[in-house]
């Protein structure tokens, strides 16, 4: 395989809603780039980037996958992201390692909830977007109203910047070409075929609309850059080669969204976007990484890096602070100024101490490892970002984030699931190397001495919980091990074990994901565990004050016990847990037991009164009692505790407390109504609404044992549109219907013995 440059390699990360043909189009691209000898497809499971046995049984992109097109000269790396909400976390993560967000809508039904998260990750991330209006082939395409309609749409949400570079040719037969508004050249192409499409002229019928749509791109272009306005001015028109050259440019500073037409389905235009790709998207050593960390602050700041010459040359850059693109931290004593990158300026850091490397082969090694495979076979696999240097195989360098040494031998770039081997990568390419005895998704690596640090993004917290019970007890042996393997690979997975059910607990983002690491589980470390419903951890606490008496008394012969306590309990402000008071005076109970007292009422709390869950935010103050100087001990005077609280609890009106969530649900405003009327149907109280774009959200706060299932019925109600976020916000007494159901539902307190 040829060694690449970092002029000669594009990033491109497809992104957008579930369903929008991602993966697919990836395939096709592979297919025309002749990477592989047939289209593979998602439903045989036979697409290059969907290889994972769990995406193919679902039909979903569930993780990022790599592959890398050869095309004319250049490599163009593309990352395959998940287009379904509960993942859109990946496709966030996916920005760091690349210089061009694919935005795919489905020409079908438009922009949609992840299309434009997406691209508001994009946007933060000063990341240039090329536009995809895909599965052009549907005739539905355009949603019925026609293109204008869908181009009326990109407008409205994202500006008069995104502007189409070609026209869709239809006809008869379907979709079947486009014309390139900058050459004015069409492409034709066979539905079905390979995706090489022939040169030809522009349809006699679609001259006009072309040449509008060719000025209306040309001005576009010319705005705001005063030389080719005037030679616009002056010739009427701007010759091709600067047209191409003031394009690229307008892309890479994120001034031009290019809208481009496409069908993977069918592998129509598709060689042409890989061309597009070649010429317009920027190159790896063009842009900067965006974010730096100043050394000695450790603030992060971060640099609005559109151009590789603005990061270096601009100072003051520096102050714009909200990209989260690539974070790079320079440790102490790290190599400042070592070494230039041809034509690339210095290594220097900047006035605030902040430093930034070029993306060049003259720079120290370094690399960002921002994708994690671990497979039962080949063991750990790290895919990783050459941040500057050149990397060869055998290289040994530091782990900065860990401080241990690596040696990557089998240099490869990854082909979806098949390791390509190379002898050496350059700086900014994308590749992977087996078996790093210590590194980890958000490592960074390098040369000894010369330290950076990427700050890689943060990660969002798990929103959902399932408890799990290995079948066998050989698959509890085996829980952990594959447990921390995947979580390896997904850094949403949290796994632990309840303090108070001792249940193993596992955390992911949402039912599908949860489903999808027991799935895991079983296929690939034979490890059956059964999923139970989701455990609400209820609480209980008093709402009165009240006092009670524990005696304990056992005299029938030789060693008696003797233990007598008076105690109050009264109810404290939400989340203060449990207090203990002392008001013995005169010594009624030796002091030596006291303690015991304290700790039959709290071990008695914690094993609940009404439906055995922890009783918590109380006080209780042991003010009273007596002692046999022969027959007291510790354990009666914890058993007079216990009695006493118990007897306490009584008359102390207790109650069920429940977790309240704090709930984020967006979807398209059409969904608004039928949302909210759910959301009162689970006890939730609406806080407000507000617009989000064309999407609503609604904010409200509803008891989490409502919220188990939420995530199917938000999909079945908003034709999977609507995404959901929820943290729990605090503990509230659960009305009186709803808690007799919870506690004729629970099992009693084991009864106590000694009383
Ligand atoms: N008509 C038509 N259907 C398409 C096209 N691309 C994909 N599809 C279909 O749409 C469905 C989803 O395609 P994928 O390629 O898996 O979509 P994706 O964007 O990767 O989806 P996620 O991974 O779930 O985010 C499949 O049933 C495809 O056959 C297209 O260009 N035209
Ligand atoms: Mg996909």
């Amino acid at each position: 395989m040829k060694v690449y440059r970092g002029s000669e390699i594009r990033n491109v990360a497809a992104m957008g809603h579930a369903h929008s043909g991602k993966t697919t189009l990836i395939a096709a691209l592979l297919h025309a780039a002749k990477m592989t000898s047939t289209q593979g497809r998602v439903a045989d499971g036979t697409a290059v980037t969907a290889y994972d046995e769990e995406e193919v049984a679902r039909g979903t992109t569930m993780q990022n996958a790599v592959a890398f097109a050869e095309w004319q000269g250049v490599k163009i790396n593309l990352v395959d992201t998940p287009g379904f909400h509960m993942f859109a976390h990946e496709a966030r993560a996916a920005m760091l390692p690349v210089e061009t967000a694919l935005v795919l809508v489905n020409a079908q039904s438009g922009v949609e909830a992840v299309t434009e998260r997406v691209w508001k990750y994009a946007e933060e991330a000063n990341l240039p977007r090329i536009v995809v209006l895909n599965q052009m082939d549907s005739p539905r395409a355009g949603g019925g109203q026609g293109l204008s309609a869908l181009m009326e749409d990109l407008h409205e949400r994202w500006g008069r910047t995104c502007v189409p570079v070609q026209l869709p040719i239809t006809g008869p037969e379907g979709f079947h070409g486009v014309v390139d508004l900058v050459t004015m050249q069409a492409f034709y192409y066979e539905p079905g075929g390979d995706g090489r499409g022939r040169i030809g002229e522009v349809p006699a019928g679609m001259l006009a609309a072309a040449r509008a749509a060719h000025e209306a791109l040309v001005e576009l272009v010319a705005e705001g850059k005063d030389e080719l306005m005037e030679e616009y001015f002056a010739v009427g028109t701007i010759p091709e080669q600067h047209l191409i050259t003031a394009l690229h440019e307008a892309i890479r500073e994120d001034r031009i969204f290019p809208v481009l037409f496409a069908s993977g389905l069918t592998n129509v235009a598709t060689d042409h976007l890989l061309d597009f790709l070649k010429v317009y998207a920027p190159a790896a050593d063009e842009r900067a990484p965006m974010a730096v960390m100043g050394a000695e602050s450790g603030v992060m700041e971060s640099v609005a890096a559109n151009g590789v010459q603005e990061a270096h040359e601009t100072n003051g850059a520096a102050d714009e602070a909200n990209g989260s693109g690539l974070a790079i931290h320079v440790g102490n004593g790290s190599g400042n100024g070592s070494g230039n990158g041809a034509g690339h300026g210095h290594a220097g850091s900047l006035d605030s101490g902040i430093m930034l490397r070029p993306v060049a082969d003259g720079e120290p090694v370094a690399l960002f490892v921002f994708k994690t495979m671990s497979d039962p076979f080949t063991g750990r696999i790290s895919f990783f970002k050459v941040i500057s240097g050149v990397v060869k195989t055998d290289t040994v360098v530091e782990n900065y984030t860990r401080k241990g040494q690596e040696r990557l031998s089998h240099l490869s770039v990854m082909q979806g699931r098949k390791a390509v081997e190379v002898m050496e990568l350059h700086a900014g390419d994308v590749g992977a190397v087996a078996k790093l005895r210590e590194t980890f998704t958000g490592d960074t690596l390098g040369q000894k001495g010369a330290e950076i640090r990427v700050e890689p993004e943060v990660r969002p917290e798990p929103s959902m919980t399932y408890a799990i019970e290995p079948k066998t007890r050989a698959d509890e042996d085996k829980l952990a091990g594959a447990l921390h393997k995947l979580m390896e690979e997904d850094q949403l997975v949290r796994f632990f074990r309840d303090a108070e059910t001792h249940e193993f607990l596992v955390a992911g983002a949402g039912q599908q994901h949860i489903e999808a690491i027991v799935s895991r589980l079983k296929r690939r470390y034979h490890t059956e565990v059964t999923l139970k419903a989701p455990k609400v951890p209820y609480r209980e606490t008093i709402r009165a004050k009240a006092e009670a008496q524990g005696r304990h008394k056992k005299q029938s012969g030789g060693h008696g016990q003797f233990g007598d306590c008076k105690i109050r309990i009264e109810p404290l402000p939400r989340g203060s847990g449990f207090e203990f008071g002392n008001e013995i005076f005169g010594g009624s109970i030796p002091r030596q037991y006291v303690p015991a007292v304290e700790k039959g009422i709290l071990e008695t709390a914690l094993r609940g009164f009404l439906a055995g869950y922890p009783v918590v935010d109380f006080k209780a103050t042991v003010y009273d009692g007596s002692y046999h100087d022969v027959d007291s001990n510790e354990l009666s005077f914890k058993v007079a505790g216990r009695m006493a609280f118990r007897k306490a609890m009584e008359q102390a009106r207790p109650c069920l407390l429940e977790p309240v969530m704090k709930v984020e649900v967006e979807a398209p405003e059409e969904f608004a109504g039928a949302l909210m009327g759910d959301l009162n149907g689970r006890r939730g109280r609406v806080q407000g609404m507000l617009a989000r774009g064309r999407s609503t959200v609604i904010e409200a706060e509803v008891p989490m044992a409502e919220m188990l299932t939420y995530g199917l019925t938000l999909t079945s109600l908003t034709q999977g549109r609507g995404s959901f976020h929820m943290e729990v916000k605090h503990y509230d007494v659960v009305p009186p219907a709803v808690a007799e159901k919870i506690v004729a539902g629970a099992r009693k307190p084991v009864a106590e013995e000694d009383e």
